[in-house]
């Protein structure tokens, strides 16, 4: 049977490990037949992730820290030289102080506020402008978000305030890039057991609460999350745009 993305080509940012949202997603679509190009942050995760990319058949793995302009300049470039063109683009890329997902909001510091917003908001914005032009044929962007963008989530602090600019920038991505048919959306997971959440205060709590009160009565698998990206990178996606989609076992409709 043919894959939902045979034919197309996808750069996934923000593989650190197995347990990786983007981890999973990338899998999906190899499944379902994309060409794959991969990125990682730092010299620290190259081992890691070219490991992982080998093993998925990836075609490129590149070094790309989106706080830094040149970084992406040289990914358009490798991309450019590499693949004929691009036709989805995985934005799994989040990060804040350990100290701001524990202590109160109202003591959040300037320079972690800010590196939340730069690292986990304002990245997609550099990366749509980044990857835009080598979308010639339209194309799909994702980015991962959680319900803490809207609601308050204890400890989720100025997470939930760069994910809320982040939700925000993708309605605007949305409307700029709609006229090149190029879509936007973002996928709001429920809470996963990722590397990134191991470290948080009391997150065994939050997956217990989850599980216990959502409609399915179970918490988020990274393979759900992975399938509604294919959906959204796919022509089945085509009418979606600006949009955050939940895919996190019901939660966010429960008032209690
Ligand atoms: C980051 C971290 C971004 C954890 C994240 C995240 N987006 C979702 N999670 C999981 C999570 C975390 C908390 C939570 C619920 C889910 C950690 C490193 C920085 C980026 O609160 C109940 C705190």
């Amino acid at each position: 049977m043919a894959g939902l993305l045979e034919a197309k080509t996808a750069l996934v940012l923000g593989v650190a490990n197995r347990w990786s949202l983007a981890y999973a997603i990338a899998q999906a679509f190899r499944r379902e037949g994309a060409r794959l190009a991969l990125t990682y942050q730092g010299e620290r995760q190259k081992a890691t992730v070219e490991e992982l990319g080998a093993e998925l058949g990836a075609e490129l793995v590149l070094g790309c820290d989106v706080t830094q302009e040149s970084e992406l300049e040289g990914l358009a470039a490798a991309l450019k030289e590499a693949l004929p063109q691009l036709d989805c683009v995985v934005h799994s890329i989040a990060f804040a102080n350990r100290e701001d997902l524990s202590r109160p909001f109202v003591e959040t510091s300037r320079s972690g506020y800010l590196l939340a917003q730069e690292v986990s908001s304002y990245s997609l914005v550099a990366v749509a402008r980044t990857v835009a032009p080598l979308m010639r044929q339209g194309g799909s962007i994702l980015t991962l978000t959680y319900l803490g963008a809207t609601r308050v989530v204890p400890n989720y602090n100025v997470m939930g305030v760069a994910k809320a600019a982040l939700e925000a920038a993708v309605r605007y991505l949305a409307s700029d890039l709609g006229p090149s048919n190029i879509r936007v959306n973002a996928i709001s997971a429920g809470p996963v057991k990722t590397a990134s959440a191991r470290g948080v205060k009391d997150f065994i709590k939050v997956l217990d609460a989850v599980a216990e009160r959502a409609p399915l009565r179970r918490n988020t698998d990274p393979a759900e999350v992975a399938d509604t990206a294919v959906f959204l990178a796919s022509d089945l996606g085509r009418g979606v745009t600006g949009n955050i989609i939940f895919v996190d076992a019901g939660f966010q409709v429960m008032g209690l």
